[in-house]
């Protein structure tokens, strides 16, 4: 039976082991329901992510683990879910790093504006010893990081006009993560941000309450920012990873099989959610584009201005969150660009 957890991963629990009463294939797992929440839809690939990673709990524990999931913020939005983490109120979420970055500073690095040029780049950062790196600060607060799966490159949107320049930001009541990079950054631009959660988003977006927001193609697709926004500008300023989260209150009373199985499941099932984000921020640019958005592109030359003009920002931040953290996410996209 599977008593020694290293055996269990190198020969696959059971598979050896002959007429031994009850189930070999669940011994070390016992019976337990799981809540994990996220703040996007069914619809999205994050969605489509938790829905996998419960499919492969459930599978590799003979159904013993049941992954309960919770969408659309039905538990709070991505701060208070991780608080309730902490607090061993709730078993898993998956927020994006950049409203955590009051409790963990150093996640803020990824909130600089136009440091990956494509997701190949962001997953060797991510995936690399920097990520884990991050990853490693997270028992301290009371989380167990699992590694990263994709938000992905974000553009804006907004019901004023098409925003191709620099200028264009400026006066633009702009939604922002709660995330304090986000915010100096686009008070650079000239811009008037506002910082929300992102279940409030799309009835300050339909009372203008605000003129626009930015997120990934596939959440303006998937929350029908195309109802509420006009034009779509291709701003990719900035990729936003999402970090998968367990309590670490919870996770420290699960058994080693128990830790296993949901380590396996959320890095295979971070595969499959890359993959449908990836395909999925694709095709929304089409469909959003048939739903009547206006999209312009940004050429290279207005993004590097808007780079130049964030420039401070980002050294002031850069100092607050450390600077040789940066210097190494710096290199290993240079690596990662080679
Ligand atoms: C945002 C983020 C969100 C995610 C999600 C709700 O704009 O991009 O889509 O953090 O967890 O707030």
């Amino acid at each position: 039976s599977c008593v020694v957890p290293a055996l269990l991963l190198l020969a696959g629990c059971g598979g050896g082991s002959t007429a031994s009463s009850g189930s070999p294939a669940a011994g070390g797992i016992q019976e337990r329901t799981i809540k994990a929440g996220i703040g996007l839809n069914q619809e999205h690939p994050e969605g489509k992510g938790l829905k996998k990673f419960a499919e492969l709990v459930s599978q590799k524990s003979g159904g013993k683990l049941k992954v309960q999931p919770f969408y659309d913020a039905q538990l709070g939005d991505d701060k208070k879910m991780t608080e309730a983490l902490q607090g061993g109120l709730q078993e898993i979420t998956i927020p994006s790093t950049s409203p955590l970055v009051g409790m963990i500073k150093e996640f803020g690095i990824f909130d600089f504006p136009f440091v990956f040029q494509d997701e190949k780049e962001a997953d060797a950062v991510l995936d690399g010893p920097l990520g884990q790196k991050l990853l490693e600060k997270l028992p301290e607060h009371n989380l167990i990081g699992l590694g990263y799966w994709e938000n992905g490159f974000r553009h804006l949107t907004n019901s004023k006009h098409p925003v191709r320049k620099a200028e264009d930001f400026k006066g633009l009541k702009i939604r922002t993560m709660q995330n304090q990079v986000h915010l100096e950054a686009f008070q650079a631009l000239g811009a008037n941000p506002t910082p929300m959660a992102f279940s409030e988003v799309f009835s300050a977006l339909e009372s203008k309450t605000v003129d626009g927001q930015e997120n990934p193609l596939a959440t303006i697709k998937t929350s029908k920012y195309d109802e509420v926004q006009r034009y779509l500008s291709l701003t990719k300023h900035v990729y936003t990873p999402f970090v998968f989260l367990v309590s670490k209150k919870f996770w420290d009373k699960l058994s080693p099989e128990e830790q296993q199985i949901l380590r396996e499941a959320a890095v295979e099932a971070g595969t499959y959610q890359r993959e449908v984000n990836r395909e999925e921020n694709r095709k929304a640019l089409e469909e959003l584009k048939n739903l009547g958005m206006e999209v312009n592109e940004v050429s290279d030359e207005e993004r590097a201005n808007m780079q130049a003009i964030i420039k401070p920002v980002i050294d002031k931040f850069a100092k607050e969150f450390g600077e040789d953290l940066v210097k190494e996410m710096y290199d290993q996209v240079e690596k990662a660009r080679q």
